[in-house]
């Protein structure tokens, strides 16, 4: 089936927040943001900006009725901060006009005195100082200390990647209003509208129920607005409740990239031995996340940087230790992977320096160390149903990876100042919340009188097909049309209490709930018809193709005309119901648990060109083998995978965050931030389905899919790497990402080491 909503996107049509009609007397809120990163404000003026011509009030911290607190995790971050700010952009006070233009002009008209104070930009030195956000956190399986002597081969290091925005299409925006009674509607572009609705219960002080938190779609989130879309929606919440008005806020890109929180720059350090036939024996690393000035979802992403610290090797000894670093920098925050890919790359890392040294590829020691049946990860749980080296034979059995590695040597043979490199990527990663609770949800389901179907869940809508596959969800257990079944929007009145839609696997949670929704209509259908058919017998009732069908034979019934039968019969045609994963656990005092419902896995290749003169690359092709279960969509899945691939090299290569010393966004434009547009993509991306038996876990036994394919990027750092090493040495070069073509130039011509990395132990 088609993405639902590919027509109207072409068309248009498809409603975003900033699409809402607005109602008569809307104001527009523009945000002002403290100029500098880190400071103590000891006056805050905003008489002349009140008075500005079409503005008609300046809300400060000083009008919040209730707590000035969004902070979730930790309660450790103002709405609008009061006495001190600690990043540039940290919302200060609100300016609500007739017009978005009158707003954003006032905002020049704010006073604002305060006393500068240090600021850090550096995750490293912040741990130095002591700013951490939460105590470190250490996952540890074997014994690392004795297995040092075992190794044969040792080598420490340090291995950096930096941030990445995350650039949905659709900018941060809320739209709320007062209805009747004390109640607020709050119109919210956010994968988490409970999380919404609950952050401005606390900050307005009123109840839950009196607030109603509605989402279309979304134009993207990528993680972006799991926790960060809360702050606006807030804001224009308080804004009406203060006006008594509409009021409506959204985003300037600029002010978007500029106030709201990124992907988690990391630095860590780490040491990895290996036994004479390159079995790797101990792991040991050190992560410093840059989680920004706040918490926001900092220590859960730090976590999933744990859990996946291995990739999809097994270490039979490991020693992780991860420090959330408090910076003076926006707070950053979920982003696809989720820490993951931060873990993931500092392993590849190791092994690739490892490699480099040994004089051998990485994709030897990749290969020899990949994840088999039974397999503990350094968090206890064991693997099942692992496709590591399966994904990876397939993938050299069927891809022709011999042939692409021929070709490649043959190629830097005989050119000389183009160069070729190729990179295996394999991943593996956890599907499920790693908080134990969050792994729940619902659905609602109406069956209308003349056999129409309205769906609702806790999923939101933002472009990874969610709504599609509930769709295909209903029109399957029901055996109708999908023209006769609509999603309806995501609405905390119709769906309570749910988990944002993250973690890839919101069309597992809701789906399951949905499915067990559509199970008991049928049945109650089934019952119906059987009465109907006048022998009680609901077990030979089947729905088929929008017919009834009593054991083999067709009967007269159609599905309306069972619906029908059933509202006149005073059957409920409307059924609610939840669905919680079954046997998860993790204890944070061991740090051991089953966590994940299931992994998906994978390996891709990636081949890169680059021009030695120039530094400027390319990436000829991407072959992968892919888990995706049995998929239940594979036009979907396979856009998601092709959309994650991207997005992940985009990373990789180059998406390059700058911030200066002050804690300014130096990037702060789409003329300064590159993201991979259509000719960066890579000329040829083949994706090959390993098919598996999917997971019972997994809906419909259609693996969760969003979020895994962005770590095959990783892979284009390596390529990259392995292409400059067909020109010359980089056993000194720093293993640092983003590797944008400046880098690359650097690391063919520049001086080594650009930056300085600790020698390789003596092999002991
Ligand atoms: N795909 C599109 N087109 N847009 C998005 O914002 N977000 C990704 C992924 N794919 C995203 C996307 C992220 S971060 C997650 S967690 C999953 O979709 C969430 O949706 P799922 O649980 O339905 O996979
Ligand atoms: N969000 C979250 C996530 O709250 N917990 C998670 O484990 C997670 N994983 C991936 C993406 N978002
Ligand atoms: Mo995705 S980072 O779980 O929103």
């Amino acid at each position: 089936m088609k993405n639902i909503d590919s027509r109207s996107h072409v068309r248009g049509e498809s409603i975003y927040v900033d699409d809402i009609p607005v109602r008569e007397g809307t104001l527009y809120g523009a945000v002002f943001g403290a100029p500098h990163a880190h400071g103590r404000i000891t006056a805050l003026d905003t008489a002349k900006a009140a008075n500005a011509t079409n503005v008609f009030r300046v809300l400060t911290a000083a009008d919040i009725p209730g707590e000035n607190q969004i902070g979730g995790i930790i309660p450790d971050e103002p709405l609008l901060a009061a006495d001190a700010f600690h990043f540039q952009g940290q919302p200060i006070a609100i300016v609500l006009a007739e017009s978005e233009e009158a707003a954003r002009a006032a905002l020049s008209l704010i006073h604002l005195e305060f006393e500068p104070l240090p600021v850090i930009t550096d995750p490293r030195q912040a741990r130095a100082q002591g700013e951490l956000i939460q105590p470190p956190r250490t996952f540890k399986l074997g014994d690392v200390d004795s297995a040092w002597t075992n190794c044969t081969h040792i080598f420490e290091g340090r291995a950096e990647s930096g941030g990445q925005e995350h650039l949905y299409i659709e900018a941060q925006g809320a739209y709320a209003y007062l209805t009747e009674q004390g109640g607020l509607q709050i119109f919210s572009s956010t994968q988490g509208p409970t999380a919404v609705q609950r952050t401005t219960t606390r900050v307005l002080a009123i109840g839950m129920h009196q607030i109603e938190v509605d989402v279309t779609r979304l134009g993207g989130g990528f993680g972006g607005k799991e926790d960060q879309a809360t702050p606006w929606a807030v804001m224009a919440g308080l804004g009406a409740l203060c006006t008594r008005r509409p009021v409506k806020i959204v985003l300037h890109r600029l002010d978007d990239m500029r106030m709201t929180g990124k992907r988690h720059p990391y630095s860590s350090d780490f040491k990895i031995g290996l036994d004479g036939d390159f079995k790797i024996l101990a792991y040991e690393v050190t992560f410093h996340q840059d989680a920004g000035a706040a918490a926001d979802l900092s220590p859960a992403v730090m976590e999933r940087t744990l859990f996946h610290c291995t990739n999809s090797y097994f270490v039979p000894n490991v020693r992780a230790t991860a420090y959330s670093c408090r910076t003076h920098l926006p707070p950053n925050t979920a982003f696809r992977g989720f820490g993951g890919p931060q873990g993931m790359f500092v392993i590849e890392a190791a092994i690739c320096k490892a490699a480099e040294a040994l004089g051998v590829k990485p994709a030897q020691i990749q290969k020899r160390n990949l994840l088999e049946e039974g397999d503990a990860f350094p968090y206890g749980q064991t693997t099942s149903g692992c496709r590591a080296l399966a994904s990876w034979n397939q993938l050299e059995r069927s891809q022709g990876t011999a042939e692409l590695e021929a070709g490649i040597a043959a190629f830097n043979e005989t050119n000389r100042f183009i160069k070729k490199g190729l990179a295996f990527q394999p991943i593996c990663f956890g599907i499920s919340f790693t908080k134990t609770h969050m792994n729940q949800a619902s659905a609602l389901v109406h069956i209308y009188t003349d056999g129409t179907v309205g769906i609702s869940t806790g999923a939101v809508e933002m472009g990874q097909g969610v709504n599609t596959k509930m769709l295909q969800v209903a029109a399957e257990l029901f055996s109708i049309e999908p023209s006769r079944i609509k999603m309806e929007t995501t609405n905390t009145t119709r769906v309570a209490n749910t988990s944002p839609t993250a973690a890839s696997s919101s069309a597992d949670l809701n789906g399951k709930a949905l499915e067990k929704a559509c199970h008991c209509l049928r049945d109650r259908l089934c019952h119906t018809a059987a009465g109907i058919l006048g022998h009680g017998r609901a077990d030979r009732i089947q729905l088929r193709e929008e017919k009834v069908f009593d054991g083999d034979m067709e009967t007269d019934l159609s599905w309306a005309k069972l619906v029908e039968g059933a509202y006149f019969q005073r059957v409920s045609l409307s059924q609610q119901a939840h669905y919680a994963t079954p046997g998860l656990h993790f204890d944070t005092e061991t740090e051991k648990g089953e966590p994940f419902a299931y992994h998906v896995y994978g390996t891709a290749a990636l081949v890169a060109v680059v021009d030695v003169i120039r530094g400027t690359y390319h990436f000829e092709t991407v072959r992968l083998v892919h888990d995706f279960g049995r998929s239940m969509n594979k036009t979907i899945d396979l856009g998601q995978v092709e959309g994650g691939l991207v997005q992940g090299i985009g990373w990789m290569t180059m998406e390059e965050l700058l911030y200066n010393e002050e804690g300014r966004l130096l990037s702060n434009a789409l003329s300064t931030y590159k993201v991979p547009d259509i000719y960066a993509v890579p000329e040829e991306i083949a994706v090959e389905f390993l098919e598996t038996e999917g997971s019972p876990l997994a809906l419909l036994k259609s693996k969760a899919v969003g979020e895994p394919p962005l770590m095959y990027g990783l892979g284009a750092y390596f390529a990259l790497r392995d292409a400059i090493r067909a020109w010359r040495d980089t056993a000194d070069l720093p293993l640092a990402a983003p590797m944008t073509p400046e880098r690359v130039l650097m690391a063919l011509h520049g001086p080594h080491p650009v930056k300085p990395v600790p020698e390789e132990s003596p092999a002991i």
